[in-house]
């Protein structure tokens, strides 16, 4: 390895779905600025934060993008799925009706994504306890029917937010490099988002980005 590769770096895009008012805009500032809103409006103008973590030793970028309140309207843009490799699909646990339309976000997310996503269901608004509606174990058992990771977490007290989102970060990040070992079509995939490639014997093509965020 030449002395000026300081290390890989690596991007993913991820995205934030989920019925509005659920908490995605508050989850998302509560893990990239450690602030809550308790008066959030429909989020506008913000596309997406970006948050590093190390792996391996090596730095890690989340570009996790925030729809635009969109999702009222039932209007998320298939711009916004693009190139994403990891999802949060967030429902309230206080209102019942946001965790019944979790399959109709897991289609929408099928539908747009052409590539394996690390997925995690997340029942937000944990510190509701009193007016709960939906339980921990209906929670788990549609993760693992879907074969989702599953948290619940509160943007509110803060709970389990950075842990879901690192754990989308590691599992894209072991996917990725299974598959840039692996895979030859990844690879090629990979290559056109100007990538920083692993070749087989492990020794690097290039550095650069590990993009999957183009737009
Ligand atoms: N009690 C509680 N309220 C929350 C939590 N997360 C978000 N909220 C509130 O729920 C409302 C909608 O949040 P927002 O993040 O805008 O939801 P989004 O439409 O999914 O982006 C706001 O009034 C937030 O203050 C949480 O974990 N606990
Ligand atoms: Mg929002």
């Amino acid at each position: 390895m030449s002395d000026d590769e300081g290390g890989e770096e690596y991007l993913f895009k991820i995205v934030i779905i989920g019925d509005s008012a659920v908490g995605k805009s508050n989850l998302l500032s509560r893990y990239a600025r450690n602030e809550f809103n308790p008066h959030s409006k429909a989020t506008i103008g913000v596309e997406f934060q970006t948050q590093s973590m190390e792996i391996d030793g090596k730095e890690v970028k989340a570009q996790i993008w925030d729809t635009a309140g969109q999702e009222r309207f039932r209007a998320v843009t298939s711009a916004y799925y693009r190139g994403a490799v990891g999802a949060l699909v967030v429902y309230d646990i206080s209102r019942r009706n946001t965790f019944d339309n979790v399959g109709r976000w897991l289609d929408e997310l099928k539908t747009h994504s052409n590539t394996t996503v690390a997925q995690m269901l997340v029942g937000n608004k944990r510190d509701l306890e009193n007016i709960r509606e939906v339980s921990i174990e209906e929670g788990a058992s549609l993760a693992e029917a879907e074969g989702l990771f599953f948290m619940e977490t509160s943007a509110l007290d803060s709970t389990n937010v950075k842990k879901a989102f690192e754990m989308v970060i590691r599992e894209i990040y072991s996917n990725v490099s299974r598959k840039v070992l692996n895979s030859d079509t990844y690879k090629a995939e990979l290559s056109l988002n100007r990538v920083s490639l692993v070749n087989s014997d492990g020794s690097k093509q290039s550095k650069g980005y590990t993009s999957c965020c183009s737009r």
